[in-house]
């Protein structure tokens, strides 16, 4: 309960920071989005990574105000980028089922001025869990708003496919436990399945948690789009991705 009225008080008084993690395009090694990745910098802990504190917003209903901020904030950052780079924002299941979230949205991009096609909404296949009409309508009113929608963790939750042909996503992202176990045979044989799969729906495909030099070469090999990992760059704070992007825009 005391970290819970914390983080209100956190979400409240900006006690909340995005860090950006850059999606490299493949082969051409350019960034063409990054991922916002929020932080809590906590007066006594110091600074506190999200899975110590989405979890419980997503339990005691924080996460809407949260998530509101981490929207407002990334298309607010992205704003001043160069127009090729896009933002990309979790959003929790639980935010979707919100009536106000589509508002929220349009709110966020309209205050930044950020063009919609710009904000590429991640969402976890768990919200298909339940094979829910209103999950899919709120998507595609996402789409309308020209809003890209992202499947992230590909391969780690809900395992039916059949949602794949009743939502079309703008793109994949290939879970970090496949790629990391890669040149590993098994691995590598799903992460060929996976992109094959996406190419028949002409969905490109993300990599993410590439950390070695071998994994790039494999994934490049394998046909992947876009890739995302430590090898290419760590999340960091909005100077930092600035200078980045500079140089590699
Ligand atoms: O930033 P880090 O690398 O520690 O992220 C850990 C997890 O927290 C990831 O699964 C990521 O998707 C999630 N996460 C990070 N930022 C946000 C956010 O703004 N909203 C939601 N819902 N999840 C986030
Ligand atoms: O679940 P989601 O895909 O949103 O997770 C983003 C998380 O992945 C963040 O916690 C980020 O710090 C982490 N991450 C990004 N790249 C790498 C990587 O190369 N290796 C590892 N271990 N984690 C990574
Ligand atoms: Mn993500
Ligand atoms: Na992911």
């Amino acid at each position: 309960a005391r970290l819970g009225n914390e983080l209100r008080a956190a979400i409240a008084g900006n006690a909340l920071t995005l860090h950006f993690q850059p999606l490299y395009s493949m082969p051409g090694n350019r960034i063409s989005a990054c991922e916002a990745l929020v932080r809590w910098h906590h007066p006594e802990r110091g600074m506190i990574p999200p899975d110590q504190f989405v979890g419980l917003a997503e339990e005691n209903g924080l996460i809407h105000d949260l998530g509101e901020w981490v929207l407002r904030a990334a298309c607010l950052e992205a704003a001043g980028w160069p127009e090729q780079v896009r933002i990309a924002v979790n959003v929790s299941p639980i935010q979707l089922r919100n009536p106000r979230f589509l508002s929220i949205v349009e709110g966020a991009l309209a205050c930044s001025g950020l063009a919609p096609a710009r904000l590429e909404v991640e969402i976890t296949e768990n919200i298909f869990v339940q094979n829910s009409a209103t999950n899919r309508d709120i998507l595609h009113r996402l789409g309308q708003i020209g809003c890209s929608i992202v499947l992230d963790d590909f391969g780690t939750g809900y395992s039916s496919l059949g949602y794949l042909r009743s939502f079309r996503f703008q793109k994949i992202k290939i879970d970090r436990s496949f790629v990391q176990e890669l040149p590993e045979r098994g691995a590598a044989g799903i992460i060929r399945a996976i992109i094959s799969l996406a190419q028949s729906m002409d969905i490109p495909i993300t990599a993410e948690g590439v950390e070695t030099h071998d994994q790039w070469t494999h994934l490049n090999a394998l046909g992947c789009n876009q890739v995302q990992g430590f090898l290419l760059g760590r999340p960091q704070p909005s100077e930092m991705i600035r200078q980045s992007i500079l140089s590699h825009a």
